[in-house]
């Protein structure tokens, strides 16, 4: 072996059992960690090097990867599981399983990449799965299968589809036919909920027009369908809008499969608006009901991680999006968000917590002026508190 992968290896060992630690940020909601969890430099050299010094004398890396990002998330027989979202050096994404005994550090990928089957001949890029523990038994992977429009003579024209897969051990994957609505000729970011709602499988769902642009896709939709083996959805309503001059006024997609409290189901997803410096895309929260899914019952105002220091920088800059999070057996909950589509990040929080941020943060009342009486509230109630007027 070439002496450098020793060296190389050293480094990467280093990385793998480096402990993480909570970041001095407060907000009293969660606790950002220092370190991301997973970086392109997480991925196994034996994924990126030849190791054959015959085929590879100068010990060259052949098969970069440029990112680790998006995640989905589950805890599995007592392990935290991400399906990430590898990006190659040639910008063709694809998945990994990186799983750890802790929920904060030490991700290391299983010896292979998830291979999907290979079942739709026009899909050119895979990414962004969220994994689903679904209560008919099976795991599911709803993810974005992106295919170039042959229809269209614009070279970047591409369609963007709900892929679904399902497994038992996130090994052995069934692939079944793509998410079809009726109503909307593109989807992404879409979320299968993990319980049966009256009794049929329930999507939420992000209408799309065209590839990049929502356009009418009025924010987050929800549509139920009976066989999930042939999923279509016939009647698809949009649950939480977007609006102007918030911070979903672009996009409002769904984040990671919503969390259930005893006060309702917490979701956590992702909004979008335009700047003079491009899209600015932050995490945000809502509450469903529990008995109804797409009632929504709680709506804080404004984000709940928008991007800092250096999650601002990275190859599609001032982003944060989550497409996973776990619920853990003691009250805490992990959020796992990746910034500038280049690395992914954890964020600690607990049930409690959530449910409190969620339910007690006012919601945003969408003028400026009113949203001074509602700050000004505030500062009259500390300042009687702090002896003050
Ligand atoms: O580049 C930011 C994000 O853009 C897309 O999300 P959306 O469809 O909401 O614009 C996705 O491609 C996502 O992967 C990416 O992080």
């Amino acid at each position: 072996m070439n002496a450098r992968y020793h060296e190389e290896k050293r480094k990467y060992d280093r990385l793998i059992s480096r402990k993480n630690e909570r970041s001095s940020e407060y907000n009293g909601i969660y606790h950002r960690y220092k370190y991301p969890v997973l970086t392109a430099a997480h991925v196994p050299l034996f994924w990126r090097y030849d190791l054959d010094e015959t085929t590879n004398p100068f010990f060259m890396e052949r098969m970069g990867v440029n990112a680790i990002f998006n995640a989905g998330a589950i805890k599995l027989n007592g392990k935290y599981i991400l399906a990430a979202r590898i990006e190659g050096s040639d910008r063709k994404s694809f998945f990994g399983i990186a799983e750890s005994d802790s929920p904060v550090d030490g991700f290391h990928f299983r010896d292979y990449p998830v291979c999907l089957p290979d079942t739709a001949p026009n899909e050119t890029n895979v990414y962004d799965m969220r994994l689903t523990q679904h209560e008919d038994g099976w795991i599911y992977g709803i993810f974005c299968s992106e295919s170039k429009d042959t229809l269209s003579s614009d070279m970047f024209a591409a369609k963007a589809a709900a892929g679904i897969v399902r497994t038992k051990d996130l090994e052995h994957w069934e692939r079944l036919p793509d998410l079809i609505t009726l109503s909307s000729p593109q989807q992404r970011n879409v979320v299968l909920h993990p319980e049966f709602v009256n009794g049929k499988y329930a999507f939420y769902t992000r209408p799309m027009d065209g590839f990049i642009e929502t356009g009418s896709g009025g924010g987050i939709g929800f549509g139920l369908c009976d066989d999930i083996t042939h999923a279509v959805i016939k009647t698809e309503k949009i649950i939480e809008e977007r609006r102007y001059h918030t911070v979903n006024e672009t996009k409002n997609g769904a984040g990671a499969v919503p969390i259930k409290t005893e006060r309702g189901w917490i979701h956590i997803a992702h909004g979008v608006r335009n700047t003079a410096a491009g899209l600015r895309y932050v995490i945000y929260a809502f509450a469903t009901d529990l008995r109804d899914p797409s009632k929504v019952i709680a709506r804080p105002g404004g984000y709940l991680i928008a991007p800092i220091h250096n999650e601002r920088i990275g190859d599609v800059s001032n982003v944060v999006f989550t497409n996973g999070a776990i619920r853990d057996f003691d009250g805490k909950i992990y959020i796992y968000y990746a910034s500038s589509d280049t690395r992914l990040h954890v964020a600690e929080t607990t049930v409690d917590k959530l449910i409190d941020y969620v339910f007690n943060t006012p919601e945003d009342p969408l003028r400026s002026a009113d949203c001074v009486k509602q700050r000004n509230e505030l500062i009259r109630k500390n300042l009687q508190l702090l002896g003050g007027k």
